[in-house]
């Protein structure tokens, strides 16, 4: 169902705007059909892409359908108009702060929101409404490396650029599976290594697509990472490679961090010991920081998701600081950012412990952000993280929450206590796109219908600290208004029209950039006053700019500190003295295992999203759990099996993946399944989220876990054009497919109950079966005036039926051959088809390539030119080139 309104004709330039997914943020060019759709492909101009997209940017035509949309306003599941919904809002937050006072309102918000969005919920908050408890799913993802910089340049500045990424003889990827979550940065970084030969080291528990493609991997214990770079300063101090002069200049507190750092990794031997590497390896690692001058450190989430993310990012800080390579060409210390606008969010001070515009606390700057907003009720200190956030509310000392922009129903650690937590609130607000989400579903709530990406209009800020626009193709459908609007409606109808009355998201950038100048001097780093007056026209067709952007400035900075200039008191940076790593629980008897979490290529986190597109939902359709060959043998798992997967805190129940690049003793199952997708493969559930004593940022990466067989005794799928509900008993997960949902499953039953659900599915349909009740087979095509409407295949478990053919029979709404018709049921698609997903953008599958490298194409050019995998965004690649080195290794024979 298409409902948007044609907006633009279809012959009509394409729109320049900014991919939602992930913090590389790349240009985009939109051409929408006129039918509510639209063509997407990289912006050649945009500095950050060049023209290229991943697997997710060039996929995102496929998600602007509105079938499961939040198309108006709600009130307790009963529709309203957006004037009630907005005043019940205004109620309920006037009645909690008049009952419990201003501080039991709280806004949980989101580094996809934009910077307008965004900077209205904050000064609605911390200015009007007087409660300090604004926190963002940021907390989860990057409130470690603002800590960090932080105590390190004494503000939160990213000090490079990505053009550091291509100058660089040395790229050191340190918790981050880059080729995946960042991947056309991976693609500058791989082009750098075949123009200068740069090296990549990757560390990270799990040997990771990244950790494949690199030149050395150092697959340490988890949590270890202050140590192998403490070791790393020990080592540079030790060998002469100190930058003296930058140290004395430009830093204080050298000896002590490294007088730490002795201690914690005196020696090489002690450094291998500590994080389970061989000596030579961290040898090699040393040798190579010390020895390359152009060296660049990516991180983000093994070292942001921990209970010592601070430290983590310190300890790569003092590395960077103790040999003056920073905010040059090629070096740098460099946070990966996940999100499209996690740097927007600490732009406007969206954290908890921020005010606004990279403004705290001190008495001067409260001062400052009161007079530039006329603010009746500033607050003057820092509110409740996250974490502590959800605590509150289910302690009952919050009673009015609005969420905007995030789905903590799946995406907090101990998702099953934060979901709740929600029904102890009075008023409960989520501003949402997309109708159906846990977090939706959790309890009655008022519910605002958001615009989404393709309708929204303002600005984002990227890794490098690039402001591009959003920019909006796409009509507003049904009664979707934008967040911004809605929050300053709230502040209006709360007494403070004059202070909300922005005609539209020109405006609130102009007085976003005017209050990071406002009696800036130099003093602040982020100031965008140079934009502080940008006209309407000029916000419209402004092209890209990085800050800092002061007045009168002709450009953006690249890059800061090479000559020292920190924002602290003395100007000087400081290193910090980390604490050596201990992770927050031991493990146990019961659980012996660690469980650490993260994402795949081709989803991006709940779902809400990339599981609407069904080249995304193919390269991984099940919510997974890797595990060591070792580990699946001692728990009596094989590859496919399902497994039950707990932790103190929750249970999901996984498919088994063995692998070799999974760690002995640790478990890596991705975040992305919820209940609106699976019946149990709520990852979020099961972490701890013990967090960082500095950051709060809750560890996800590691909580003790067990794991155990999940024996069922058949499996198999459903493949309908509708979406059907799963019968009680079942393990199930659901994806997209073109043309039709499929449900994977895993049940108790067998082919009677089967034969019997298909009848009661398909009541007037022409049912073609196969049923072999004896070998617990049976198969099913379920046809509609000759159309296919239906299909099913069980087995025994351990047979598991691959869908992989009889997906591609619903691609079309043609009528099916009779050869056709027989395959399908006949069991003999199964093997016919072309495996499991590689290529997304091409749609193929790892069968085809086998046999393409089998018939002749020996390289990852071969491999395109005669199956075209890989020749588009190049996603892919890694997966490619491993697959042709298992086809070419040399037998052992
Ligand atoms: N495809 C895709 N891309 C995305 C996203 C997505 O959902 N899907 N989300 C975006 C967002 S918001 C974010 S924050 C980024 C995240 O991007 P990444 O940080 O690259 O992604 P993760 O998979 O969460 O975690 C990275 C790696 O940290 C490793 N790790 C775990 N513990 C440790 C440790 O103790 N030390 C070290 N060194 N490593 C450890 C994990 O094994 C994992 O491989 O991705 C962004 N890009
Ligand atoms: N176990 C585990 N948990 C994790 C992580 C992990 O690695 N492991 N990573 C953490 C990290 S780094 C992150 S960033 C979080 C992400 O976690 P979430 O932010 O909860 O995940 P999303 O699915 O991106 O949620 C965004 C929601 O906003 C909705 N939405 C989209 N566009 C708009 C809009 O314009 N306006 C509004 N109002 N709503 C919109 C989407 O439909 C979706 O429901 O997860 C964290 N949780
Ligand atoms: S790397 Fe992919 S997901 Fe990230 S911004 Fe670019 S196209 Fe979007
Ligand atoms: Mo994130």
């Amino acid at each position: 169902m298409n409902l948007h309104v044609p907006d633009l004709a279809p012959e009509a330039p394409p729109v320049r705007t900014t991919c939602p997914y992930c913090g590389v943020g790349c240009g985009v060019l939109a051409r929408p059909d006129g039918e509510g759709g639209a063509r997407v492909e990289g912006d050649p101009d945009h500095p950050a892409n060049f023209g290229r997209l991943c697997s997710k940017g060039s996929a995102l035509g496929e998600t602007l359908s509105l079938g499961d949309r939040v198309l108006h306003p709600s009130i307790d599941g009963a529709r309203a108009t957006w004037d009630a919904a907005l005043d019940a809002v205004a109620t309920g937050f006037r009645r909690a702060a008049a009952a419990h006072g201003p501080e039991s309102v709280a806004f949980y918000l989101s580094g996809q929101l934009l910077t307008e969005d965004y900077y209205v919920a904050n000064k609605l908050a911390k200015g009007f409404l007087g409660t300090p408890h604004v926190d963002t799913n940021s907390r989860l993802c990057m409130s470690s490396s603002v800590a960090a910089h932080r105590r390190a340049f004494g503000s939160d500045t990213v000090p490079g650029c990505y053009e550091d990424l291509d100058g660089a003889d040395l790229l050191v990827l340190v918790g981050s599976n880059t080729a995946w979550c960042h991947p056309i940065l991976f693609r500058r970084m791989l082009d750098a290594r075949a123009k200068r030969g740069t090296r990549i080291v990757t560390i990270d528990p799990r040997r990771t697509q990244t950790g494949e493609e690199s030149d050395l991997f150092l697959g340490l214990k988890p949590g270890t990472d202050s140590t192998l770079f403490s070791g790393l300063l020990v080592h540079l101090a030790d060998h002469g490679a100190l930058d003296t002069r930058y140290v004395a200049d430009h830093t204080a507190g050298y000896d002590l961090a490294l007088e730490r750092a002795r201690r914690i990794a005196p020696s090489l031997a002690a450094t291998a010991d500590a994080t389970g590497l061989a000596e030579d390896d961290v040898a090699r690692f040393f040798e190579l920081f010390r020895t390359t001058e152009r060296a660049v450190t990516c991180y983000s989430q093994g070292v942001n998701q921990s209970a010592q993310g601070t430290d983590k990012a310190n300890a790569i800080i003092n590395c960077h600081l103790a040999t003056g390579r920073i905010g040059r060409p090629g070096m740098g210390p460099f946070s990966l950012t996940g999100q499209p606008n996690a740097m927007g969010g600490r732009e406007v001070g969206g954290l908890a412990n921020m005010l606004a515009a990279h403004m705290h606390f001190l008495p001067e700057e409260v001062d400052l952000v009161r007079r530039f907003w006329g603010a009746p009720n500033i607050i003057t200190g820092e509110g409740m993280k996250a974490v502590s956030l959800f605590e509150a509310i289910e302690r009952g000392k919050i009673r009015a929450l609005w969420i905007m922009g995030t789905n903590p129903a799946v995406s907090m650690p101990r998702a099953d206590r934060v979901r709740a937590a929600l029904s102890r609130l009075d008023t409960l607000v989520i501003s949402e796109a997309i109708a159906g989400t846990d977090t939706l579903r959790a309890r009655n709530a008022i519910v605002l219908p958001a615009l989404a990406w393709g309708e929204k209009d303002g600005t984002v800020t990227n890794s490098e600290r690039r402001i591009s626009r959003q920019r909006r193709f796409l009509a507003p459908p049904g009664e979707a208004r934008a967040d911004w609007w809605a929050l300053a409606q709230v502040g209006q109808r709360l007494g403070f029209a004059k202070s909300f009355a922005w005609p539209n998201a020109a405006a609130v950038f102009r007085e976003h950039a005017a209050l990071s100048g406002f009696e800036n001097a130099g003093t602040r780093d982020f100031d965008l006053s140079g934009v502080a007056e940008i006209t309407d026209a000029a916000y419209d067709s402004t092209a890209p700019i990085q800050w800092p952007l002061p007045r009168k400035a002709k450009s953006g900075q690249a890059r800061l500190f090479a000559e020292g200039g920190f924002f602290t008191r003395d100007r000087r940076a400081r290193f910090v003295a980390v604490q050596a790593p201990k992770l927050a629980d031991a493990t146990s008897a019961a659980f012996p295992l660690r469980l650490n979490t993260g994402r795949v290529r081709d989803h991006w986190h709940t779902l809400t999203r990339t599981g609407k597109s069904p080249r995304l939902s193919a390269h991984r359709a099940v919510p997974f759990c890797e595990i060591h060959p070792d580990d699946a043998a001692a728990h009596g798992l094989a590859e496919g099996d399902l497994a039950r997967v707990r932790t103190p805190y929750g249970a999901a129940v996984l498919e088994v993946v063995v692998t070799p690049g999974a760690q002995k003793g640790l478990l890596f199952a991705p975040m992305h399944w919820s209940e609106a997708n699976t019946s149990s493969g709520r990852v979020g559930a099961l972490a701890q989220g013990a967090v960082d004593p500095v950051s709060g940022q809750p560890e996800l990466k590691a909580t003790p876990a067990a794991i155990a067989p999940e024996p069922y005794r058949s499996r198999g799928y459903l493949i309908t054009r509708d979406p059907v509900e799963a019968p009680q008993g079942w393990w199930w997960a659901r994806a997209t497919l073109e043309g039709g949902t499929g449900l994977i499953f895993a049940t108790q039953e067998g082919a009677a109950e089967a034969g019997a659900l298909m009848q009661a599915l398909f009541p007037g349909a022409s049912l073609s079966q196969y049923a072999d009740p004896a070998c617990g087979v049976y198969r099913c095509a379920a046809f509609e005036d000759g159309r296919l409407v239906g299909a099913m295949a069980l087995a025994p478990a351990a047979e598991r039926p691959s869908w992989d053919a009889a997906k591609a029979f619903f691609r079309t709404q043609e009528l099916l051959e009779p050869t056709a018709r027989r395959a399908l049921i006949s069991g003999r698609a199964e093997s016919a088809g072309t495996g499991p997903l590689v290529c997304a953008c091409h749609t193929v599958g790892l069968g085809t390539i086998e046999a393409t490298i089998k018939a002749g194409a020996h390289s990852v050019e071969a491999v395109g030119a005669a199956c075209k995998a890989g020749t588009n965004c190049g996603s892919c690649i890694p997966e490619i080139r491993k697959l042709l080195a298992a086809a070419l290794a040399p037998s052992p024979a």
